[in-house]
């Protein structure tokens, strides 16, 4: 098998991984780079997966285990990907709650998968929002996650620029490059598709990757996983062919009033709504721009384009509550807005994300 170049794009919940990884497979196979794609969730039935899969090309998912507890299932996932792409270029979207990933996947990538990897210097993606509360040292629950993720970064790029001004942009920059001086720092918004060109020339200039090892205290790791409830449910209601707009976007409304009327913090709440031949994704994160909603068409090679397919309600939610909790909380807002239907519910998951038990943990850069 060939050698694939490997990009890891990590970053806290809801900082613009999955809309950079996106955006970046757009513009290499525009220049006729092979590109495949990997996900991973503590859960199945990803939203990120879906959204992914309207590119026209391999997505694999590791689900039911983050990267570093299952690197194994990460190796497998990549050279599934590989061999779909003929060694090509792989971009891989680690959970937004995990950290110490150079230690537990980039050091046993370079030691062990020669053959197999050529990994690209580690990005950790920013919202400008967090970075900026990290520096002014306002401390929350994700600032403890959020804060190793920088510091094992080979290049923090900061995303979501288009909602800061420019001289707000540098300063942060600079500020950042002050924090944290062995990461490059860069700048993007994927939503304008500003800096993401330069950022993948960056990315792909033949240099060391995971250069950097953080220090992570694994109880606080865990505490500050544990914060977030996590659900995964597949909702299914007839009948189709209505329009879902306006009830889309009510339904971000109303689930984020019932977060807000139990003071749970969001990391990332997002929804992918598919009735006959449209969709719509809903995220809420609680950040820059923190609520959006994008109308398209399911992609011809989703299979569900048919008028006859029943329409599915895919949440996929993490917030500072418990799981049991943020699932009522969905129904609630789904009661509230979808009266008119009957929802079955399939796949339901919550969980807690339990202790970080990575699958190897080295403690130098190889
Ligand atoms: N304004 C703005 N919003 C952006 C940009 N990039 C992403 N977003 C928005 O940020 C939200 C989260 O984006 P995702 O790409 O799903 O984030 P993620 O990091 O993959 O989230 P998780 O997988 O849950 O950790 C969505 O509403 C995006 O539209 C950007 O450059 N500018
Ligand atoms: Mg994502």
């Amino acid at each position: 098998m060939k050698q694939t170049k490997l990009i890891l794009v990590g970053g806290f919940l809801g900082a613009g991984k999955t809309s950079m990884l996106y955006r970046a497979a757009e513009l290499l196979q525009k220049k006729g780079n092979q590109v495949g794609l990997i996900t991973n969730d503590q859960a199945t039935n990803l939203v990120d997966t879906t959204v992914l899969s309207g590119n026209e090309m391999p997505v694999s998912e590791v689900s039911g285990s983050c990267f570093c507890c299952n690197f194994p299932g990460l190796v497998q996932a990549i050279e599934s990907v590989a061999f779909a792409i003929d060694g090509g270029i792989t971009i891989a979207e680690p959970v937004g709650s995990c950290t110490d990933l150079s230690a537990t996947i980039m050091q046993p990538l370079k030691d062990k998968h020669k053959e197999l990897v050529d990994p690209a210097p580690m990005t950790v993606l920013a919202d400008p929002e967090r970075l900026r509360g990290i520096l002014d040292e306002k401390e929350n629950t994700a600032s403890y996650i959020a804060t190793k993720q920088f510091d094992e970064a080979d290049i923090i790029l900061i995303n979501k620029i288009d909602v800061l001004d420019a001289e707000d942009a540098e300063n942060l920059a600079e500020r950042a490059k002050k924090r944290w001086p062995k990461a490059k720092v860069m700048t993007a918004s994927v939503k304008e598709n500003v800096g993401v060109q330069e950022w993948l020339d960056e990315v792909l200039r033949p240099q060391d990757a995971g250069k950097n090892l953080a220090s992570v205290d694994y109880d606080l790791y865990a505490d500050g996983e544990a914060a977030y409830g996590w659900l995964n449910a597949t909702y299914t209601f007839d009948p189709v062919g209505q329009d879902f707009a306006a009830d889309a976007a009510a339904f971000l409304d109303a689930l984020e009033r019932n977060l807000n009327e139990k003071n749970a913090a969001v990391g990332h709440v997002k929804f992918l709504l598919r009735s006959g031949e449209k969709q719509y994704l809903g995220n809420l994160t609680g950040m820059a721009d923190h609520k959006t909603i994008r109308e398209e068409s399911v992609p011809a090679s989703s299979g569900e384009e048919e008028e006859t397919a029943a329409n599915t309600l895919v949440v996929n939610a993490r917030a500072e509550i418990g799981p049991k909790a943020l699932q009522d909380l969905t129904l609630a807002a789904i009661d509230k807005v979808f009266s008119s239907y009957t929802f079955t519910g399939t796949d339901i998951c919550t969980l807690i994300p339990g202790r970080p038990n990575p699958t190897y943990h080295y403690d130098h850069v190889v």
